[in-house]
């Protein structure tokens, strides 16, 4: 009997071949795996962040409706302080301190109304609140920022004026320490206009404006050490290279092929949102529009 207890051993153990070959297949199943895994997670992303960009959309209309146009988007405000698109967007949607737009506001970094009235005062009276529009994204999606939480150095930017982020969560927060997304540009079509000249950046007959976000674009990704010294003349716009002239990749990427009669741009009646997309840095392909992003490697 010995012998045959000894065989049965045998068989129920794994030679070191075996266990090899098993480990091997594993490896390989993870290697196939983890990069799919990854496509997923990077797709559920994009997923989330066209979901917010509808939220915006939505709420842009609403906005629409009740004062009669989008917001505005230019590069300073009234008084000529940096205030661009993409800080006029938030305070559109949410008020200079998150609770609620001021009907009265004309879109001034420092939340005056032009005649020594302050709307977005520290400690709003019930007046004062009961003025404001509610706004229009919820708080928690609209993923609202200072500034200051997300640059060392704002430049000529108010600090404590506020965009709204996307949901990548590249950066991380220098005040609270949490994990915040890039700004969200936003570009307001100029319907009085008719072009869409991609050889000239600052055509006037152009319908969008790559300035309105210029300077906030030219701040750079928080993650890496600050710009210094002038503003670098040719990281001007989300779709300008060192290799290119100002402006010119923005317009390119932004043309709508399907029209052929004319230089038209995506949108051409009504605004433009960007999310920096996976990587964190404006004008690369994995940049998220709310429009068909068709980004060209080369550029004619
Ligand atoms: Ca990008």
């Amino acid at each position: 009997m010995k012998p045959i207890i000894k065989q049965s051993n045998k068989k129920a153990a794994f030679t070191i071949v075996e266990l090899l070959t098993v480990m091997s297949i594993i490896v390989i199943l993870i290697g196939l795996l983890v990069p799919s895994l990854n496509m997923a997670k990077r797709y559920a992303k994009k997923v989330k962040q066209m979901a917010q960009f509808h939220s915006i959309e939505a709420a842009i209309e609403l906005f629409s409706n009740e004062f009669d146009g989008y917001p505005d988007s230019r590069e300073v405000d009234p008084t000529g302080q940096p205030y661009c698109g993409a800080m006029k967007l938030c305070e559109a949607m949410m008020g200079q301190d998150l609770i609620g737009f001021h009907p009265d506001s004309a879109f001034r970094s420092d939340g005056m109304d032009g005649f020594g009235r302050d709307l977005y005062p520290p400690n709003p009276s019930q007046d004062n609140l009961r003025a404001r529009k509610d706004p229009y994204v919820q708080l928690e999606s609209a993923k609202a920022s200072k500034l200051e939480g997300l640059y060392a150095n704002t430049r000529g930017f108010d600090p404590t004026n506020y965009v709204l982020c996307d949901v990548y969560d590249r950066a991380t927060h220098r005040i609270t320490g949490k994990r915040v997304g890039m700004p969200i540009l936003y570009y307001k079509a100029d319907t009085s206009k008719d072009w869409h000249d991609p050889s000239a950046p600052d055509s006037p007959g152009n319908i969008y404006n790559y300035r309105d976000n210029h300077e906030l674009v030219s701040l750079g990704m928080p993650w890496d050490p600050p710009p210094t010294g002038p503003m670098p003349k040719l990281f001007a716009d989300p779709q300008a290279t060192p290799a290119e002239p100002e402006g010119k990749r923005f317009y390119w990427n932004t043309k709508n092929d399907e029209i052929d009669t004319a230089s038209r741009p995506y949108r051409a009646d009504s605004y433009i949102l960007i999310s920096a997309g996976f990587d964190g840095e404006f004008g690369t392909s994995d940049d998220i529009c709310n429009f068909d992003w068709k980004y060209r490697e080369t550029l004619p």
